[in-house]
């Protein structure tokens, strides 16, 4: 996978176009998501875990928003069960094109993969054990969240789990407040400038678009998930396990 440092907001951001996972973002996506998302690397070991619990024989898998495949690699490198299959979907050519390219060599003992481009708010489902849904909700125009997430409720097969990670935006405005100065100094911490953070926050405004928790519990909820249980937060994100 690719090790190139992001340096893609070192230059005053133009304003045109807001933020597009294109080659050049897909090139540093590594160094750009672990120096802006405290404890991504935890999420995705976890992720692994939790499939390799839930996934049941002769199934399909779904990564869905699986960028250059993190979520991908640690799930087939955990999941013991029998006949599965991981179907990994992108709508970002650049992203699915390099997961294809680099990810093959570092799988200890494959379980086959499909690289899918595909919109996730328009596709069918096949039957599934397992989804996750790292980072990616939050992409999602919002009126088509609760579409989504009762497709995949209806495609989980009983007992089978989601796994579903998202930057989170806190009720109460001081909290908010807070934690969203802990993120800045997380990202500082990390090396990134002034410069480099201002320019990221108005190419993402708009397009990045956090719920509260409890939107997100209340919504899983609604659409049928008998039990929704937190397994990470730190600052403001969260990631929970959702059992259909
Ligand atoms: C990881 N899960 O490494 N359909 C399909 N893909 C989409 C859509 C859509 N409608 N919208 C956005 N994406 C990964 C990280 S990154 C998170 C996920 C981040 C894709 C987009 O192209 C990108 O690859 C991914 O969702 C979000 O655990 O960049 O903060």
């Amino acid at each position: 996978m690719s090790d190139r440092e992001d340096n893609l907001f070192q230059t005053p951001f133009s304003g045109v176009g807001g933020f597009r996972f294109d080659e050049k973002v897909a090139q540093v996506f590594p160094d750009m998501i672990r120096r802006s998302v405290p404890g991504y690397g935890h999420v995705i070991g976890s992720s692994g875990l939790i499939a390799k619990r839930y996934a049941q024989p002769n199934t399909v898998i779904y990564d869905l928003g699986c960028s250059l495949g993190a979520t991908t690699l640690a799930i087939a490198n955990q999941v013991t069960a029998a006949g599965c299959r991981i179907i990994a979907v992108d709508n970002s050519e650049a992203m699915l094109a390099q997961a294809r390219s680099t990810l093959s060599d570092r799988l200890v003992d494959p379980l086959p993969i499909d690289w899918v481009l595909s919109d996730i708010a328009q596709m069918e489902f096949e039957p599934c054990s397992v989804v996750a849904l790292n980072f990616t909700l939050q992409f999602i125009q919002q009126d088509q969240r609760e579409k989504l997430l009762s497709d995949i409720h209806h495609a989980l097969c009983p007992g089978g789990a989601l796994i579903l990670a998202e930057k989170i935006i806190q009720e109460d405005a001081q909290s908010q407040e807070t934690l969203n100065e802990l993120h800045l100094d997380f990202k500082r911490a990390n090396g990134y400038s002034e410069l480099e953070i201002s320019g990221k926050r108005q190419a993402i405004e708009n397009v990045l678009v956090p719920e509260t928790a409890k939107a997100h519990i209340d919504r899983l909820t609604r659409v049928g998930f008998q039990e929704v249980t937190e397994f990470f937060h730190c600052l403001n994100f969260k990631a929970w396990i959702a059992i259909a």
